[in-house]
């Protein structure tokens, strides 16, 4: 596979880091809204999140803080997904999204959290390209999904990332990212675990799975990615469609979930460790699900929700 090499970028190199008084402000009201956490040094841990994933001895060069931000890559499935077409108009400051206009027609009603993070707890003008589909997994070859569309993240990555993002974007007119501006995330692993929860071979299946999760990010990494954020599963085994599976399934994908999330932290842990000038940030969204289910108005954005177990139009909880 064609990958551009990271030297295509045009400041990059020269980049020098800036951790100010106000980027640490900023990491600390995300780190409060989203217990999202950012490992470097001088971030300090919420009572509510996670561990760190890995530390740097240094901080890492290309990580602007949260007002230095300039764009956003989104990987993922329906969580994310905007139906964003390369073809139709690009992103810019009017329309960071670029198209569809919004609300557009996805599984759930937008706003989705990537609106969120572009429109409202964003600290500066952000435009993002989304390279999501619904109902995607992260190997689409061995957990195919439930349509030939929908690509994989190994997709993603070998499609419109290769072909138009990578390496600052030669044909990305209208998006020049960079290394130093650009957070790029992922969210994946609800349909693997959906997918192969009754398979036998699911430990091995999982371990493929997770190398091409590595092989994707490590493509996205010389492509010139270096700011990164990852998120885990929910609890699924609390949406309805598992809830009617009955009890014992319910308990055995809650111990799925939890494996998963515990390889995937494992994975982006050595991962970050063995890029030393990567920042990553991992959002445990098994943790802040749990603390919304046990009380909705733990985080005040979520104080307004109307029914937490079911799917209801109003909610729009579960996709
Ligand atoms: C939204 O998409 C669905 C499925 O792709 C389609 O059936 C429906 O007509 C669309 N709704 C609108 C308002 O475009
Ligand atoms: C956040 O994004 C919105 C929508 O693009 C923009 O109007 C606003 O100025 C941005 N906020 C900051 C702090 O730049
Ligand atoms: C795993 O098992 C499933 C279901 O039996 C099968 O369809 C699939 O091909 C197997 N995958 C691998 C990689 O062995
Ligand atoms: C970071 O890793 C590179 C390549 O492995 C190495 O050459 C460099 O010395 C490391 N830098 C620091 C500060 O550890
Ligand atoms: C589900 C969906 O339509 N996702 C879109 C997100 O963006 C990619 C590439 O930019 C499109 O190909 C997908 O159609």
């Amino acid at each position: 596979m064609d990958q551009r090499p990271f030297a295509t970028h045009n400041s990059a190199a020269g980049y020098k880091p800036r951790i100010r008084a106000r980027s640490l402000l900023v990491a600390a009201i995300f780190l409060l809204l989203f217990g999202y956490y950012v490992y470097t040094p001088a971030a300090s841990w919420g009572q509510n999140g996670p561990s760190p994933v890995y530390k740097h001895k240094w901080t890492p060069r290309y990580w602007p803080g949260w007002s230095g931000l300039n764009h956003i890559i989104f990987f993922g499935d329906s969580y994310t997904s905007t139906r964003f077409l390369p073809k139709n108009a690009p992103p810019s400051f009017e329309n960071p999204f670029g198209n569809p206009p919004i609300p557009g027609n996805v599984s759930q009603k937008r706003p989705l959290w990537s609106d969120f993070a572009v429109m409202k707890y964003n600290k500066s003008q952000l435009t993002a390209i989304n390279l999501s589909w619904g109902g995607a997994t992260i190997d689409d070859e061995l957990l195919v999904p439930f349509m030939d569309v929908i690509e994989g993240l190994n997709r993603q990555v070998a499609g419109h990332w290769t072909d138009k993002y990578s390496g600052g974007g030669s044909d990305a007119v209208n998006f020049h990212w960079q290394s130093h501006d650009t957070l790029i995330t992922f969210w994946f692993g609800i349909n693997d675990i959906i997918r192969a929860f009754q398979w036998e071979n699911r430990t091995e299946v999982w371990k493929k799975d997770l190398t091409t999760y590595r092989e994707s990010i490590e493509k996205v990494y010389h492509g010139g990615g270096r700011n990164f954020l990852f998120f885990n599963v929910p609890p699924i085994e609390r949406a309805p469609l598992t809830v009617a599976l009955g009890e014992d399934l319910q308990k055995k994908k809650a111990i799925q979930v939890a494996e998963w999330n515990q390889e995937l932290f494992n994975m982006v842990h050595d991962f970050t460790k063995r890029h030393n000038d990567t920042t990553t940030f991992w959002w445990d969204t098994y943790k802040s699900y749990t603390e919304v289910f046990e009380n909705k108005c733990s985080h005040e954005q979520t104080c307004v929700l109307k029914d937490m177990t079911g799917y209801c139009v109003e909610c729009e909880l579960w996709a």
